[in-house]
């Protein structure tokens, strides 16, 4: 679909939402037969379909440096003045930490099936070895025994970007394969706590943006490249990070399958972020560049898992830069996982790099293109998919995450009319269902984010949830999109 298309789509949908406007502001209005499903429910996705929100250990719990858990690298980045605007941090953020029953009835209540959030590897170990905190063991016991005690089933991932701040310091983190050696026995450890009751696990979360963000850019912790006052080298560490977190992956996935799978009866699978690239002309060399993007981005950690090795093009171009799997590596990798979790948020257009270094000197430098960002693009959510189906035998995908977000500049009022993001979860979902009705084996969707939360470098200056969240109060609102959920959803 091209550009103007979409923007027309968009047009009409926003048409007809202001039509519905008085009906259905951001309270649980009467059924309003205006109210704009797009004609989709349930009944529009295979049977057994999960619907669920997303949310992280660090965003959204709270309780830092409380309850006996140790600091992790967003810590220290978040309280290093001027990093975040109004140099925010979690501290505290929504508190789900104390409020998760209030949250899990707000999910029950809105008629989710699951929810998918990630543990915090420093409040079970706040070293990240050694000494097992008890108290962050029972939280998440809690949260686990209340989450099925409501019918939600926990979709839970081990590691969201919050590094133990010790394995940084001793270890240098993901450079050094131990800490993924360390990873495995965390990992190990949450199967035996939890596995009984978690049924569906994830490794990571987004491990090219680790590997982009923390050491090709060095916007993220640990701050690290080539011209970083940290240090670094952006051409050669988001590789190393990269392949040290593919192994990572892959020695926790061989324990879960080793030691628990059998008894437990669940599946274990990573989370890739997939922005859809699609080509800027129908020129062989746009054509090209957006190829190179797929292989750069989703390709270089999806061809190892499905493959066993680096794509083709980035092998070509990063050459010795690239580490190389020994057979055993290839072993542990391939085949690791028993689905894949996609973060969709956007399409990109892909045009060759005017200039082309003659020597790269950065994993960005070595995608060889420019690109045009676009924002609510949901042909991209079917490219995606499409694209996972044709290239990698259509493995079982889980959307892990779809939304957008809201500047932090409206009144709470404002929030709550959030018309805009109504229409991007239902343009969508019509465009996954394509997919879906095209053949591609996708299993879930789950928005992000449950609450507005700790946006990352953007702290809480950029608000992904369906419901508010007042900072001052941690009162949570639902606006619109979630009653909108909540209608599509009903049984
Ligand atoms: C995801 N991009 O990150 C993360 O998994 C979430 O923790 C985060 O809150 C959410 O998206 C919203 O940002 C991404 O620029 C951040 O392409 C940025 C991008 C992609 C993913």
């Amino acid at each position: 679909m091209t550009a103007r298309c979409v923007l027309l789509l968009l047009a009409l949908l926003a048409d007809a939402y202001h039509g519905d406007r008085a009906c259905v502001g951001a309270s649980e209005a009467p059924p309003c037969p205006g109210w704009l499903q797009g004609g989709l429910s349930r009944a529009s996705f295979p049977k057994g379909f999960v619907f669920g929100t997303a949310t992280s250990a660090y965003q959204v719990e709270g309780m830092a440096a409380g309850g006996g858990r140790g600091p992790c690298v967003w810590d220290a980045f978040a309280h290093t003045p001027g990093n975040i605007p109004g140099n925010h941090n979690a501290d505290i953020t929504t508190d789900q930490y104390h409020r998760y029953k209030e949250d899990i009835n707000l999910m029950k209540g809105l008629n989710f099936d699951a929810y998918r959030f990630s543990i915090s590897w420093s409040r079970i170990f706040p070293d990240g070895e050694g000494k097992v905190n008890e108290e962050g063991v029972a939280y998440y016991n809690n949260l686990i025994d209340y989450l099925l005690h409501k019918g939600i089933t926990p979709y839970v991932n081990l590691h969201h970007y919050d590094l133990p701040l010790a394995l940084e310091k001793k270890y240098r983190g993901w450079l050094n394969a131990k800490t993924g050696e360390l990873f495995a026995d965390y990992a190990d450890f949450c199967f035996m706590a939890f596995g009984n009751r978690v049924k569906n696990w994830f490794t990571f979360n987004e491990p090219s943006r680790v590997a982009l963000t923390g050491y090709d850019n060095g916007y993220q912790p640990p701050q690290r490249c080539t011209k970083c006052a940290a240090g670094g080298n952006s051409a050669t560490e988001p590789y190393i990070v990269s392949h040290n977190l593919l192994l990572a992956h892959g020695y926790a996935v061989a324990r879960y399958r080793n030691k628990y799978q059998a008894a437990q009866k669940g599946k274990i699978g990573i989370v890739l972020d997939f922005s859809w690239y699609e080509g800027l002309t129908n020129s062989t060399e746009d054509q090209a560049a957006a190829q190179r993007a797929r292989d750069f981005q989703v390709g270089w950690f999806m061809d190892p898992i499905i493959n066993g090795q680096y794509p083709q093009t980035m092998q070509d171009i990063v050459k010795e830069r690239l580490p190389r799997f020994t057979p055993d590596q290839v072993k542990l990798v391939k085949g690791s996982s028993d689905y894949i979790g996609i973060n969709q948020y956007t399409a990109i257009y892909m045009t060759k790099e005017k200039l082309v270094n003659q020597t790269p000197i950065s994993y960005s430098d070595d995608w060889q293109a420019n690109s045009d960002w676009l924002y609510i693009t949901p042909f991209g959510m079917y490219g995606c998919m499409n694209y996972i189906r044709q290239k990698y035998g259509n493995p079982a995908v889980l959307i892990m995450e779809n939304g957008m977000d809201q500047p932090g500049n409206l009144t709470r009022d404002e929030y709550l009319q959030d018309d805009t993001r109504v229409g991007y979860h239902l343009s969508y979902l019509s465009e996954l269902k394509r997919a879906i009705d095209d053949g591609a084996n996708v299993l879930g969707y789950f928005a992000w984010s449950l609450l507005d939360n700790f946006e990352w470098r953007l702290g809480y200056t950029s608000k992904f949830g369906i419901v508010y969240v007042d900072f001052n109060t941690l009162k949570r609102y639902p606006k619109k999109s979630a009653y909108w959920f909540k209608r599509l959803l009903k049984h």
